[in-house]
């Protein structure tokens, strides 16, 4: 597999100038005279992704070769951020571009702000799947990612007035240099109609499903590079299409309005991404959206099993097939579809193939989050794949049986199909009956799901059970995000690092290093004062990079508790009010994330801070020693500038409720200063880099429960703390929303009436942990040395580390190693 002859490859400055005029003038038709920011940055992205081509197709091509094990990594989304610099920092050219760009006059900085981001995720489950495609391509993992190239992405956010307002991200607007349309290896897929049962003319029963429509399926391939590696993996993403031929009668019948009816009906199946970051019950789209992708994807794998020649009861041999969450598990009836009635497989061999292939993922211990379809729509949808379900849960149920005879109350509890009430297909259940492995994001989250919403299956299949705790790329969020530390931390201890993340330990020799701990503070001052400007620049709003940065950047949700945050804020707001003179650490406080559309309460928390925000930041008795802002549009590309300009990462759900969190790591890893729950991975975060260095707060999990079971009253923390009290009561007068009591009346009737995540009962718990640190930030060198032991003991929550454990444990994958051949 030789590349043509050419000179697209060379990595100097001169190659990389040559090249780049070159884009500009044969791809975007432009002299430099004309050019825009844009062309320039998609004359630079195509001269790096000549440059990956060639580890692209060698790695596909030494995968075909040597028939490697594969995993396919299936996800609903991947929020994979901008690709521009990643790929640079891992092709090793990030600083010979930076240069090229700048001996023509550009910056690179600006041309990476250029581009638009693929948001084709909410947040944390999305995020986590793009991490760890960076972590398998560096592990030189033969690996697949299959998902869904939505057309529009997650919305984009705006502050009106202080209100979330939704825009239509339309990121493929001026078009996406890194994928490549694959129409040759398109598919259909059936949706709708009716199924037939009937016997051939050799007398064999047969299965045939005749749908009411059918989708084509088109492949988009992006490249996936490993850092200092020749691999370079595939992200095969699904748009959908109308099929040519389908509605064949409707165009020849004249009837030329109602074919192109039903062209757009198709082509909306892969048109937006659902935002809600939980489950969103009943939606027919949503469900087409996944049996699309989906069968796309299954019949992919099959296609590649018969370009290798490989017999399709080999099919476990080959491939792994990862469930991102239950958004992908109808792929167990889908496989059982594709080996019985289209490979003519006997059932039983293709169950035992499918067991063995599938693994599945759970990242929720939310039960009102878990995914369940009404049976009337799933059998209208998928009427054979209603039918295989049946199957396989008249099979589950007989082995239920067995293992715990005459108990009707476990068999109801497990049963595939919810009977309790209108009918449901459980889509955990499925996952976890056509599984071989069932994993959790975190210790907790693991010991949760064993204890508690999967109990019932842990007690069938306990060996099917482990933890893997999540992690995030030190490439994107140390590396790439922030270039000062990486280049302090490299001086010191190497390079190692990015590839071997505990490296970092060696850190700790420096901590009483006195040059380093200044260098270590001027570089984070720094960092503040960039975003300090981006802040005024945006908003208007002058914040101090001296004051101490507390930022809580996630979706916003009830039980992330972003109110119990401002509960915070209003109480120092109070405190200021009632003695001006009052000696307090300066502080700022950041928000970021957007709500789900729909989610009335997280929209209003947005409008909460925003009106609390207006009111601290102009009242002259404040005398900006706190300030308030809410950061729009919170995106992977964004996020890359608040990580590293953070003191202070507000990781401070209820616990029990995050199962796992990734954000936490993001902040802790670019040095900031945990105040935290025990919930999800701030737990082992804390185990990590040491109690004395994360700021401990709150209920634990067994409390919360405790709380529960004895009836827990959250008007009495109301009534006998008086700080609690004067908070509550600043936001009810109407002092926030101009002498308006009723705007935030829904927000604090849920608190007064269950505050079903605890707010009242952790609030005294979280000023006094916030007023412990606002003490120790006082403080400098104790706070920098807290830093520095912060980012040296974070090794661990490298997603590196959590793709090896899904290796040994889960997928029996080895390393594959790519060499280029020319
Ligand atoms: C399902 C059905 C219909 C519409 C939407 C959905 C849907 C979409 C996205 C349901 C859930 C999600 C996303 C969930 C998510 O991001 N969970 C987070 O996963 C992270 C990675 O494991 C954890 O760190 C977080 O704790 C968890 O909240």
């Amino acid at each position: 597999h030789k590349q043509p002859e050419n000179d697209l490859n060379g990595s100097s400055v001169a190659d990389l100038k040559r090249d780049f005029l070159n884009k500009l003038f044969y791809v975007q038709g432009k002299f430099p005279a004309l050019a825009s920011l844009n062309d320039y940055y998609m004359a630079l992205s195509y001269t790096v992704r000549d440059r990956l081509l060639e580890r692209w197709i060698n790695t596909a091509a030494i995968y075909t070769d040597s028939g490697a094990r594969t995993i396919c990594y299936l996800s609903a989304e991947f929020l994979m951020g901008p690709q521009l610099g990643n790929n640079l920092i891992n092709l090793g050219i990030y600083d010979q571009a930076q240069q090229a760009v700048e001996e023509l006059g550009l910056d690179l900085d600006a041309l990476l702000e250029q581009e638009e981001e693929p948001g084709l995720g909410n947040g944390g489950l999305g995020r986590l799947a793009a991490c760890y495609l960076d972590s398998m391509a560096t592990l030189e993992i033969p690996s697949i990612g299959y998902g869904i190239r939505y057309e529009f992405g997650i919305f984009e956010q705006d502050i009106r007035d202080g209100w979330q307002v939704e825009r239509t991200d339309k990121w493929l607007r001026f078009g996406n240099p890194w994928e490549i349309s694959r129409p040759e290896w398109a598919v259909e897929v059936k949706l709708g109609g009716h199924v037939d049962h009937y016997t051939d003319e050799q007398g064999r029963y047969r299965v045939r499903w005749i749908p009411y429509e059918v989708v084509k399926g088109v492949p988009y391939d992006n490249p996936i590079l490993g850092y200092k590696t020749n691999t370079a993996n595939t992200l095969r993403l699904w748009t959908a299409e109308a099929p040519e031929s389908f509605d064949f009668a409707a165009f020849n019948s004249g009837n030329y309005a109602g074919a192109v009816h039903k062209k757009m009906v198709s082509e909306n199946v892969s048109k937006v991404l659902y935002p809600n970051d939980d489950s969103d019950r009943g939606k027919r789209l949503r469900l087409t959206q996944q049996i699309f992708f989906v069968s796309c994807s299954l019949q992919d794998t099959i296609r590649i099993m018969q370009v290798q020649d490989l017999p399709l009861a080999k099919f476990h041999e080959k491939f792994v097939i990862q469930l991102n969450d239950t958004h992908p598990a109808i792929s167990i009836a889908e496989l059982m579809r594709l080996l019985v009635d289209e490979h003519y497989m006997k059932w039983d061999q293709a169950w035992a193939i499918t067991q063995r292939t599938f693994a599945y993922t759970n990242h929720t211990i939310l039960p009102e989050a878990l995914e369940r379809w009404p049976i009337a729509l799933f059998s209208s949808l998928l009427p054979r794949h209603m039918e295989i379900i049946y199957e396989i849960n008249h099979h589950f149920i007989d082995d239920v049986r067995m293992k715990f005879p005459d108990d009707p109350d476990r068999i109801a509890r497990m049963s595939l199909i919810d009977e309790s009430g209108e009918k449901y297909v459980r889509m955990a259940h499925l996952a976890c009956v056509g599984s071989h492995a069932i994993n959790g994001v975190a210790a907790l989250h693991t010991e949760l799901l064993q204890q508690d919403v999967l109990s019932d299956f842990y007690a069938l299949y306990p060996h099917k059970f482990s933890n893997k705790t999540n992690g995030v790329t030190p490439r994107r969020f140390v590396v790439l995000s922030n270039p000062r530390l990486t280049d302090l931390i490299s001086s010191k201890i190497g390079n190692g690092w990015i590839k071997h993340l505990d490296e970092l330990k060696k850190l700790e020799a420096y901590v009483d290093d006195i040059e380093f701990q200044q260098e270590w503070q001027d570089i984070k001052y720094n960092l503040k004062r960039d975003l300090a400007n981006q802040i005024v620049k945006d908003y208007g709003i002058n914040v101090d990079p001296h004051s101490l940065f507390d930022i809580q950047a996630k979706r916003i949700h009830e039980y992330k508790r972003q109110h119990l945050n401002v509960l915070h804020i209003i109480t120092l707001y109070n405190r200021i009010k009632a003695n001006p003179d009052i000696d307090i650490t300066p502080q700022t406080f950041l928000f970021g994330g957007k709500a789900a559309p729909g989610y009335f309460m997280a929209k209003l928390i947005i409008k909460l801070i925003n009106s609390v925000a207006d009111v601290v930041n102009r009242d002259p008795d404040v005398r900006d020693r706190i300030k308030v802002v809410f950061l729009k549009d919170y995106s992977v590309k964004f996020a890359q500038h608040v990580y590293p300009a953070a003191d202070l990462s507000e990781q401070i759900s209820t616990a029990g409720k995050e199962a796992s969190g990734t954000g936490n790591m993001k902040f802790a890893m670019n040095g900031a200063l945990t105040i935290g729950t025990l919930d999800g991975a701030n737990i082992e975060i804390r185990e990590e880099v040491g109690a004395e260095n994360f700021f401990l707060f709150g209920l634990t999990e067994q409390e919360v429960q405790k709380m529960s079971a004895d009836g827990y009253s959250p008007i009495d923390y109301y009534h006998t703390n008086l700080e609690l009290k004067l908070a509550i009561d600043r936001i009810a007068s109407g002092f926030f929303s101009h002498g308006d009591p009723e705007l935030f009346k829904p927000l604090l009737h849920t608190l007064f009436d269950r505050d079903p995540y605890f707010l009242f009962a952790d609030y005294q718990a979280y000023i006094d942990c916030q007023h412990q640190a606002s003490l120790v930030y006082r403080d400098l060198e104790r706070w920098t040395r807290m830093s520095i032991l912060n980012v040296a003991r974070m090794g661990k929550f490298s997603s590196d580390r959590s793709i090896r454990e899904y290796c040994e444990d889960i997928w029996h994958i080895k390393p594959v190693k790519v060499e280029l051949n020319t």
